[in-house]
């Protein structure tokens, strides 16, 4: 029977890249850093999961004269991203997905909980619902479930078990909702069912296994959810 749903965050619940990969160049910018990364570099960096991360992999891709940052440095450039990130969102700017309030607030209605698994930071999480829902995140959601918080990060199932294991429920008592191949990998890896609404950034990816995928969650109502649950169960 379903009891929960769990959301990754950035690209599902709301559109978040573009203000990332602003942070991420304002973050080099600020370091006197000559990184820049244009949408088209970015969406080859997505694949690396994790700001921190992307950062080490983007060093790896460069020439070997380049100036290395020392993983400390990854770490303080990494807080300052985030720092700025929040400013970004705090000056509003970033609306939620079409489908994403309507359905978290008819969930709540319906007695589900609700739940985030995220690569992100429980800080960005922060932000979000604070420009998005105006309220703090315990709130909006009764578990969180942060990146940083595990030893391994999607497409690894870690974030998820952790939701799961917050939540204190089986993954045939959920629905993950997800934008990524990366995430969908990891939800499937928790034995979660899983729905798929592409982004901008995620589009075309291979979403093989998702028991559905949607253009949006417009629409999508707690009692069909608990069909697709029930489905897969
Ligand atoms: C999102 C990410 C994150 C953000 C940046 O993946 O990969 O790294 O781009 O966040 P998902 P941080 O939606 O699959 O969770 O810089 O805070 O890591
Ligand atoms: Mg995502």
């Amino acid at each position: 029977r379903l009891a929960a749903l769990i959301f990754d965050v950035d690209g599902t619940l709301a559109e978040t890249e573009e203000a990332h990969r602003a942070a991420f160049n304002r973050a080099f910018d600020a370091r006197g850093l000559s990184w820049h990364w244009s949408r088209e570099t970015y969406r080859d960096l997505l694949r690396t999961p994790g700001g921190k991360e992307r950062m080490r992999a983007f060093q790896d891709s460069l020439p070997d004269a380049a100036r290395r940052l020392a993983a400390d440095e990854i770490a303080q450039l990494h807080a300052e991203k985030t720092a700025i990130y929040g400013d970004i969102l705090n000056s509003g700017g970033l609306d939620l997905r079409p489908g994403v309030a309507g359905l978290i607030a008819a969930a709540r209605a319906g007695g589900l909980r609700l739940a985030v698994a995220t690569t992100t930071s429980r800080a960005n999480v922060t932000a979000l619902t604070r420009c998005c829902w105006r309220q703090e995140p315990d709130t909006v959601f009764d578990a969180i479930a942060a990146g940083d918080e595990v030893a391994a990060k999607k497409p690894a199932p870690d974030v998820y078990r952790l939701a799961l294991a917050r939540l204190g429920l089986p993954p045939d008592a959920c629905i993950a909702f997800e934008d990524s191949a990366i995430g969908l990998r990891a939800a499937l890896a928790a034995g979660l069912p899983v729905v798929v609404t592409p982004s901008t950034y995620t589009q075309g990816e291979d979403f093989t296994g998702a028991a559905l995928v949607a253009d949006s969650l417009t629409g999508l109502t707690p009692a069909q959810l608990a069909r697709i649950g029930g489905d897969l169960a």
